[in-house]
């Protein structure tokens, strides 16, 4: 039986990549000598924020050429810029179909959990007018191991007090639904089926996702 719903941030609940792509792009370019562009902003999607300027450094060619102490100045400075440009995040922020779906969850009294890699989610919550949905929220800084590793997706349904299987997860990226599955849970993704193909459910857009359908397919 589900007990708990343990969601994704950016891409699930919200279109926080705009802002990731935003200020990545302006460090990059500023600080770096880095153009970026859409595709290696893909692979920054779920990735933490070490992991993302590190990837955008091996893109440059450039992965040799910083300190740790460097890295962790463009690190403060990006998210400087980024916390700047969410700041402004209201409740129309909310992806479509997404906060009618938490109303149902949360009419029938199932547990609710963030697993986002984001140290931002809950300023981000809070803009959107979400916090009191969600009973508990992973904190990235206490994981040994991001997405792929089941880890955090594991402690979204530890922190709800349910096991695994009674747990559905949510997640726009492929790590994401990687993570979910590894950590038994049932596995729901929003977006492209031909690059989220091993989640247990997909939904090609948040508009379509639907409470009745998950119940349907996890009791299959
Ligand atoms: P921060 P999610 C992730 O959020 C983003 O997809 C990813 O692009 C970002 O680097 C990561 O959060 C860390 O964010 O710099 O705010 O700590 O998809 O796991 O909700
Ligand atoms: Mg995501």
């Amino acid at each position: 039986m589900i007990k708990g719903f343990v969601f994704d941030l950016d891409g699930v609940i919200t279109d926080t990549a705009r802002f990731h792509y935003q200020a990545w792009a302006k460090i990059a370019q500023d600080d770096l000598g880095i153009t970026i562009n859409p595709s290696v902003n893909e692979q920054l999607k779920g990735v933490s924020r070490m992991d993302s300027l590190n990837i955008i450094l091996k893109f440059g060619h450039r992965e040799n050429d910083f300190t740790q102490e460097q890295k962790e100045v463009f690190a403060t400075k990006k998210n400087d810029y980024y916390v700047a440009l969410i700041s402004h995040m209201t409740p129309a922020d909310i992806l479509p179909g997404m906060k009618e779906f938490l109303d149902e969850l949360r009419a029938e009294n199932y547990g609710m959990s963030l697993a986002s890699a984001s140290k931002n989610a809950p300023r981000i919550l809070a803009g959107l007018g979400l916090t009191t949905y969600f009973d508990k929220i992973v904190d990235p800084a206490s994981l040994r191991h991001g997405k792929p590793d089941p880890e955090i997706f594991a402690k979204g349904a530890a922190l709800l007090n349910i096991k695994p299987s009674e747990a559905v997860g949510l997640e726009d990226a492929f790590a994401g639904i990687q993570s979910i599955n590894g950590a038994g849970e049932f596995s729901v993704g929003i977006g492209d089926p031909k690059i989220l193909h091993e989640a247990d459910l997909n939904f090609n857009c948040t508009a379509e996702v639907s409470l009745a359908k998950i119940k349907a397919a996890y009791a299959d």
